[in-house]
């Protein structure tokens, strides 16, 4: 992060931003004190927007010590009704829930309506059910952007099944993981993706996983027409298993703490955890969040980019948007096919009024030059949002004159796949932004400063971001290891959610998040744990010890430096690298892919034989002058070897 403070630098909401929003800055302070005065009352009204099969009559009931997390307790819900049915029930059946760009711009969109998409998520729910799914299993989807893999989500929380949903970018390795931690019986998948007009073997991964993990089922969505095998008694094709399912499929009631979905995600040790959302904290967080921050208005299309792979295209994808009656697109491909336009041409293409993006593709996009921006009509355009990490003022820059036409606000808008839904953003009628900061709690979330000891830092700060308040999208707990969410997120300060960020207030009471403080690396606006790259190396029977770092890069935020020690006696050689990119890539996916592998005889490492980070990621960075203090150090020489190996690449 660069150090120059851009704390004065304020882009002025125009004008225009607050005609007709549904929350002005006034509003908004009225809104977020009423928030944290009487939580109960003001999440009980949010709550209201929903439809109940009972109306919950006790709302907040949470403990961080000792970690117990409950929203709505007594509810009974179906989130998928709210998504789908009660839009249909209201009437509007024949508006447009989700357009699909496919990869191939030649190829077909489609248009789906609210009445179509009750059809296909009965349809979905009942082939599951006839497959031998019930309430309360896990159904992994490990699916490619196409409205199906919606479908498949709703069809789940429709019948009460809880979904894992697996990035389509992942690995065998990674799925068989996956599939074996939460037990998982099912798995949705398709024959192919294509992305970039390449083909994706998913179906075959999804094979390979299962070699090494049991499953009962797994039901194929055709999609490219790619051959796959099929398996008899496991593998189903879901355009003949669905043939004569019933066109009805009631709604499952679901208490509000029945569990909705399982999302895993890179934390600084072990493996991935499974993060937990449960159903009516995680509805209302969801439909409340886009509401407000995205300050959605009927009839409006609606473009978030990102996978329904990661937590952003739970939320706001599927969930936040369906549940307020949005349009909302659903692309399949890449920025950059087939040329660096294609963003700017589906939102012309689409007349979109929202858009909704990660920094890496803005900066990915922003070195193509704005020739390609400017080819296209985006006058509809009326809001921005970025999402995954901090954005750069100078990115910020870009999106805001080139895209937005120098006029469109930008809501940056900071969470996590744990917090189920946006946290800390601007909210575009009620204030001013300042590139580079996601700017201020939203309604209910209580953000607190903290430094290394624990001691709360007020006013204009720099520490640990840490949240004091539980808010309705929390997750519960990990999945299968309650012990580890607590250890994770609620033993660094005790009492409160610790999130691994670091951040800093300035004078305004604006938020600029610098990044974790954690070992979790954040690629392109993925996360990942250096552990798990770590793990993925020295499976290799030549390496004895990695050791993996962030390292700034102009497109990805971050990339990947591996430091590698050998067994002794081997030899580094460009097949040995090329081995171990080979393996990381299997392991855990092409993500993860190293930038830098590093070859050393030795790291630098304490007495006690912990390797110190702190001096790798200084020497990943170009840094030699500020290792600081290396007198800790087993031997100090490593160093200097380390430091020249760096200057030789
Ligand atoms: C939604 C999502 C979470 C981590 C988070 C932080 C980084 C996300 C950000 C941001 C700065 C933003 N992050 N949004 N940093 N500004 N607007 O990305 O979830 O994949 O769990 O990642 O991403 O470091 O802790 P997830």
């Amino acid at each position: 992060m660069s150090t120059i403070s851009h704390d004065q630098d304020w882009v002025r909401r125009p004008a225009a931003a607050g005609e007709g929003t549904l929350c002005d800055a006034a509003e908004y302070e009225a809104l977020y004190a009423r928030s944290l005065e009487a939580p109960d009352e003001f999440w009980a009204e949010q709550a209201g927007r929903l439809d109940w099969v009972q109306k919950p009559a006790k709302i907040a009931d949470w403990s961080y010590d000792p970690v117990d997390i409950k929203w709505f307790e007594d509810g009974v819900l179906n989130i998928c009704h709210n998504a789908v049915d009660r839009h249909v029930e209201a009437g509007n059946g024949a508006r447009t829930a989700i357009i699909f760009e496919p990869d191939d711009p030649e190829g077909e969109t489609r248009h789906i309506s609210y009445a179509d998409l009750q059809r296909e998520v009965v349809r979905m729910a009942n082939t599951l059910k006839k497959m031998g799914v019930a309430k309360g299993d896990r159904v992994t989807i490990y699916m490619p952007m196409v409205p199906e893999g919606a479908f498949a989500m709703l069809a789940c929380a429709r019948i009460g099944a809880v979904h894992s949903v697996i990035f389509g970018g992942f690995s065998p390795e990674a799925i068989a993981g996956r599939v074996e931690d939460c037990k998982s019986d099912w798995i949705v998948t398709a024959d192919e993706g294509v992305r970039g007009g390449k083909p994706i073997p998913l179906k075959a991964n999804v094979d390979a996983a299962l070699e090494k993990v049991p499953a009962k089922g797994v039901l194929v969505i055709r999609h490219t027409g790619g051959a796959v095998t099929m398996k008899d008694g496991r593998d189903h094709w879901y355009h003949e298993l669905s043939r004569d399912v019933a066109a009805d499929c009631p709604c499952e009631p679901m208490k509000a703490e029945d569990p909705l979905f399982i999302l895993y995600t890179s934390g600084s040790t072990g493996k991935p955890k499974g993060v937990l959302h449960t159903t009516g904290g995680y509805a209302v967080w969801t439909e409340t969040t886009f509401r407000y921050v995205f300050d959605y208005r009927p009839g409006e299309v609606y473009w978030c980019t990102a996978d329904i792979g990661w937590v952003t295209g739970h939320s706001y994808i599927v969930y936040g948007p369906l549940q307020n009656g949005a349009t909302a697109v659903m692309f399949e491909g890449v920025p950059n096919y087939p040329d660096h336009d294609r963003f700017w041409a589906v939102c012309a293409k689409h007349k979109v009024n929202i858009f909704y993006t990660a920094p890496t593709a803005i900066r990915a996009l922003m070195r193509e030059g704005e020739g390609h921006v400017a080819k296209h009509d985006l006058s509809a355009l009326r809001l921005l949002g970025s999402v995954g990490e901090p954005i750069n003022p100078e990115a910020w820059r870009w999106y805001h004159d080139h895209v937005g036409g120098g006029t469109t606000p930008i809501v940056d808008t900071w969470w996590q796949t744990e917090t189920g839904g946006v946290m800390i953003t601007t909210l575009p009628g009620a204030h001013d932004m300042k590139p580079g900061s996601a700017g201020k709690p939203f309604f209910g979330i209580c953000p607190q400063l903290v430094d290394a000891d624990g001691g709360v830092m007020e006013g204009a700060a720099e520490g640990n971001l840490c949240i004091t308040r539980s808010w309705p999208g929390q997750a519960r707990t990990v999945y299968g290891d309650h012990e580890r969410f607590v250890q994770t997120y609620f033993s660094t300060y005790p009492g409160k959610y610790f999130t691994g960020d670091g951040c800093r207030r300035d004078a305004d009471g604006y938020y600029w998040i610098t990044g974790r403080v954690d070992d979790v690396i954040n690629v392109s606006g993925h996360r990942m744990g250096t552990a798990e790259v770590e793990s993925a190396l020295v499976l290799h029977p030549k390496v004895s010890e990695a050791a993996v770092v962030g390292f700034p890069h102009d497109i990805k935020g971050q990339g990947i430096y591996c430091y590698v020690t050998l067994i002794a006696g081997e030899e580094a050689t460009e097949e040995l690298e090329a081995e171990l990119r080979q393996q990381v890539r299997r392991e855990i996916g092409p993500i993860a892919t190293p930038d830098h592998l590093h070859f050393t005889s030795a790291l630098p490492k304490t007495r006690s034989g912990k390797i110190m980070r702190r001096i790798l990621r200084k020497i990943a960075e170009n840094e030699f002058g500020a290792l600081g203090d290396t007198s800790t150090l087993a031997d100090p020489g490593v160093v200097e070897t380390l430091i020249e190996g760096r200057r030789n690449r």
